[in-house]
């Protein structure tokens, strides 16, 4: 199947927008959750919903980067197939990025997910991986193996800034404290987040939102996620993966992953054309959470295609009302 497959290049009858229904649906079930002091329910809640929701779309989509490795236990697992039947793709998706961030009602947990043709999405198992993240004015300028205060100072040259001004997002984990150490000591302003890092790369890719770059240990999944993010917004993440055993050096040999060691852009990562969607589940700085209404509930999503070369903000009020009314009334609020 062609690269131009998902997008129907003959009569260019894109079918990005019919993503977007499927991180809304996922979302909105998460966004019950909110505060509840359970992220295991957000995130059951969220699958389920997002695989019922590919009930309705018209592709054959392969999950290469999925919830659980194991296709007899999760209905998301990579391997597993889902949608209605029409053109083939490949599908990474996080039905719940941040599931404590719901259980803690705290910002930005999202549902997301990226469709491309067959083989344009990295299969990596889930393990970690070393990222920076940075927006359109930095591709090209950072390097992985370089010294964290020569980045700090690279992204502040790139920007006309100085390093006191730069502002990087690092996950709050152990894990970080040195890294987040020797920030300190080159100056930049740090935003420490509890989970959640796809998001954060958007927000340093995004303008507006006074991030600069994302950077540190996350999930690769994650990873190759931001990597289609970055592929949309012009951005750019480099990366490496971060094994913590021998065993995960040798799964990823299974992966075809043989030097561990090698460090990745994002067009190793991702290729061709892309469609990403991410629906805010709690408020963010890029997305608005779910929001609830009389008789429904409003969303937000970021819907990216490389394709039609859109970036839309899909603002969506859902009619829950039950039983449905066979004419609706609307009140926006
Ligand atoms: C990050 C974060 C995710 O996993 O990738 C993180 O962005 C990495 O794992 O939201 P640890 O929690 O072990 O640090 C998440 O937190 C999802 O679990």
């Amino acid at each position: 199947m062609s690269e131009e497959a998902l997008s129907g290049q003959e009569d260019f009858h894109c079918i990005c927008h019919e993503f977007a229904r499927v991180t809304e649906a996922a979302a909105l079930a998460a966004g019950r959750w909110m505060g509840k002091g359970d992220g295991a329910a957000a995130e059951d809640a969220a699958r389920v919903a997002m695989h019922k929701a590919f009930r309705h779309v018209p592709i054959e989509g392969t999950i290469v980067v999925g919830e659980g490795e194991d296709p007899e236990v999760s209905p998301l697992a990579v391997g597993r197939m889902v949608g209605v039947g029409g053109r083939s793709c490949d599908l990474a998706l996080i039905a719940l990025e941040g599931a404590n961030i719901v259980a803690r009602g705290q910002a930005g947990a999202i549902s997301a997910l990226v469709a491309g043709a067959p083989n344009s999405i990295m299969r990596a198992p889930d393990m970690y991986m070393q990222k920076i993240v940075v927006g359109a004015p930095i591709v090209g300028k950072v390097d992985i193996e370089a010294p964290v205060e020569d980045t700090v100072q690279v992204i502040a040259e790139a920007l006309g800034v100085k390093a006191s001004e730069v502002t990087l997002i690092v996950l709050d984990r152990p894990r970080h404290d040195d890294l987040v150490a020797t920030l300190r000591r080159a100056g930049a302003r740090i935003k420490l987040i509890p989970d959640g890092d796809v998001m954060a790369g958007i927000a340093a890719a995004v303008r507006g939102t006074g991030d600069h770059a994302y950077i540190g240990i996350g999930g690769a999944p994650e990873g190759i996620m931001t990597a289609a993010a970055m592929r949309c917004l012009g951005g750019e993440i480099v990366a490496k993966l971060w094994p913590l055993s021998r065993r995960e050096i040798e799964r990823a040999r299974t992966f075809g992953i043989d030097d561990i060691e090698r460090c990745m852009r994002t067009d190793d990562m991702v290729r061709g054309h892309l469609v990403l969607s991410a629906t805010g589940v709690t408020n963010g700085d890029v997305l608005k959470g779910v929001h609830y209404q009389p008789g429904g509930a409003r969303t937000q999503t970021m819907l990216m295609c490389t394709k039609c070369r859109q970036i839309r903000y899909v603002d969506t009020v859902h009619d829950l009302k039950e039983p449905a009314n066979e004419v609706g009334f609307w009140r926006i609020t």
